[in-house]
């Protein structure tokens, strides 16, 4: 039997484990990257570890989240990671470089090659034929010291594109569709790759904008072939010996395959508050809107600006609405003005944001009340803009540019003929913002610089012999890491800072949760299916362990979410029976005996709820790597026992 691209490079990078779907293999990873947001977290934890210098062949360190600054935090922390970066062997990408995931496809990534990134859009970079993986922090740094990354040996889908796109419908609608059809759970536990003869009339940057909300189906990554196109794209960065050619075997056999006719595809929403509810825009045709938000990883290169560029040019945004443009790096912004684009879009009344996530995390810019918005970026999760009440939609640049103008929602392929974009074939290569780390020799003469905001890192205990304590909190299906952690301008300079940060936890659930959970000491949480899907952010692990959760139960999981739970001593247990989610209230008194033997040992478990006496049997599906980590105490305690 032939394999697939993803399983070509697993089996190339594989350290442990057989690859057979659902078994724990263990991988080798090339590269890394860490955002702000989560990076100062992976320093910490990687100077923790006590590895002098990184031993990946690359790792890159961008700013890119906390741009907003308010306050000394987000600025102290920059310092922090500018100077861990450089007595390490980090490259650092400076504020103004641009969004990681924008950069990485630019600057940094191969084919072939295996990326774990402390962000869930790290997948991006799968638009290059990369094995790219969002994962939480503490995993980066144990890849950065030359640890093994985990992952369960996922399934694999395939999605072959036939025919080619029509006038102003665009890779986002690709993705939309795919969302459409098989939901924000349709890729957890699996690899979706892109084949078929539409593939090779898509260019790289269309490409990544796919494999970036690959992880909104909660797909464990997303990969394109490496092709022509992507040899081409390589050679326009002037990177063309970076190239391989990469393809799935004939013969290789996938789990589930879809089709999307690409010359059928109509302009798409997803409309709120989830990235899989999706409609067609002309079913929304006339809607009025306020804001409309055109950036962020998934739709910010010089294609997705020249486009929108081409389409404002001349014209004026609607006087009710209310537009942002970010770039998503140096390249694109510094391209823009070069060519004259730039002034195209800020005749007509853009509002240019520097490069960076900026809207897409809350980081400004949010909508007014009740207010409607229109954003290019993958995730309109319920409060992310930073407005409680706004209704966000997902949409390509070419039906936000659209609508920009028109004031209501608009269908871009009523406008006539699109214009024609080429995509550069250069670009402008400078790589003066990626400050490069000093040789290992001099790394004594750097000191790292450490702010105030800066606490220290909240340990996990041991799991109790017999565990009694509460049901402090009961959430439904699909919960976001932004649910459980909330990001935005005010409460992301805390990232550093895990006391203050467990005053906002579940805050958009119940905001009396920190209050309640501390007055417990602690307890368990049970969630619906989905649980903690969305963001990497390890602090929806960390928060909740501070707080003193010991466990959640739920029907299912998120990938990497469950991955922090027991990277911080968090025990996930899911329901056998998900109908036995009705048999737990908020408040009952919960007593799982046999605790910590069930971790140790077996498969099962047993909740009791001494309000009804009922019993409720939930699976501990866990690798013996696993129940060694729970049963120290989360990985940094089993990093000091196991060396
Ligand atoms: C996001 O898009 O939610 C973020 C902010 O980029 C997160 C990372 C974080 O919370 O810092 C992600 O996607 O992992
Ligand atoms: Fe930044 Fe938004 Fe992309 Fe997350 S999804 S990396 S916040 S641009």
């Amino acid at each position: 039997m032939g394999y697939t691209i993803a399983q070509k490079i697993i089996k190339e990078h594989l350290v442990s484990g057989e690859m057979v779907a659902g078994q724990e293999i263990g991988l080798k990873i090339d590269q890394t990257l860490t955002q702000d947001a989560t990076g100062t977290m992976a320093y910490l934890q990687f100077e923790a570890m006590g590895v002098k210098r990184v031993k990946t062949e690359l790792s890159v360190a961008y700013i890119d989240h906390n741009t907003l600054q308010a306050g000394f935090e987000n600025a102290d922390d920059h310092r922090y990671i500018q100077t861990v970066t450089k007595k390490h062997g980090v490259r650092f990408s400076r504020p103004g470089n641009g969004i990681c995931h924008q950069v990485h496809l630019e600057r940094f990534a191969v084919p072939g090659k295996t990326l774990i990134g402390s962000d869930s859009h790290t997948p991006t970079a799968g638009g290059i034929g990369m094995l790219a993986m969002g994962a939480g922090g503490l995993d980066v740094a144990v890849a950065m010291g030359g640890g093994t990354y985990y992952i369960t040996m996922p399934k694999m889908i395939r999605v072959n594109l036939i025919s080619k796109l029509g006038d102003y419908v665009g890779a986002k609608d690709i993705i939309l569709e795919v969302l459409r059809t098989l939901s924000v759970k349709g890729g957890v536990g699996a690899i979706v790759e892109y084949a078929g003869e539409g593939v090779k009339t898509l260019s790289v940057p269309q490409r990544a904008t796919i494999t970036n909300m690959g992880a909104e189906l909660g797909a464990t990554t997303s990969i394109f072939p490496s092709d022509e196109v992507t040899r081409a794209f390589l050679a326009a960065e002037g990177r063309e010996s970076d190239f391989v050619a990469l393809a799935s075997d004939s013969d290789a056999e996938y789990d589930a395959e879809y089709t999307v006719n690409l010359s059928e595809l109509q302009p798409l929403a997803a409309c709120p508050h989830s990235p899989d509810n999706v409609k067609p825009v002309s079913e929304l045709q006339g809607k009025k809107i306020n804001q409309v938000c055109i950036g962020s990883c998934t739709n910010s290169s010089m294609l997705d600006m020249l486009t929108v560029a081409a389409m404002l040019k001349g014209k004026t945004v609607h006087p009710d609405v209310s537009l942002s443009i970010s770039p998503g790096s140096k390249q694109v912004y510094t391209m823009l003005a070069r060519c004259g684009a730039l002034a195209d879009l800020i005749s007509a009344g853009a509002r240019i944001l520097e490069c960076a996530c900026g809207p897409c995390i809350g980081m400004g810019f949010s909508p007014q009340s009740a207010g409607v918005s229109l954003r290019t970026f993958n995730r309109n999760f319920l409060a992310r803009s930073g407005t409680a009440d706004a209704n966000v939609y997902l949409v390509s640049p070419e039906t936000a540019a659209a609508s920009a103008i028109a004031g209501v929602f608009t269908d871009p392929t009523t406008l006539g003929q699109a214009p024609k974009i080429e995509m550069p074939t250069s670009f402008l290569v400078d790589d003066n913002l990626v400050e490069l780390p000093v040789k290992a020799e001099d790394a004594d003469e750097v000191t790292v610089e450490r702010g105030p905001n800066i606490k220290p890192i909240p340990v996990g205990k041991e799991p109790a012999k017999d565990l009694q304590c509460s049901l402090i909190l009961k959430v439904g299906d699909d919960i976001t890491t932004d649910h459980i952690m909330p990001a935005g301008a005010k409460i992301l300079p805390y990232r550093s800072n895990v006391p203050k940060l467990s005053e906002y936890c579940f805050t958009v659930c119940d905001p009396t949760f920190p209050e309640r959970a501390k007055a417990a000491g602690g307890g368990l949480i049970l969630g619906g299916s989905n649980y903690g899907q969305g963001s990497s952010r390890e602090h929806a692990a960390l928060v909740p362990l501070y707080l003193g959760v010991k466990g959640v139960i739920a029907k299912s999981f998120a990938r990497i979410h469950v991955a922090n739970l027991i990277n911080f001593g968090i025990v996930p247990m899911t329901l056998e029976n998900p109908d036995d989610y009705e048999k737990l209230t908020q408040g009952d008194e919960l007593e799982i005996q046999g605790f910590a033997a069930a971790i140790k040992e077996k498969d099962e478990a047993f909740v009791e709820n001494k309000r009804t006496g009922e019993k409720v049997k939930v699976k501990l599906t866990l690798s013996p790597r696993q129940r060694e980590i729970l049963l120290a105490g989360g990985r940094l305690n089993y990093t000091k026992k196991n060396g």
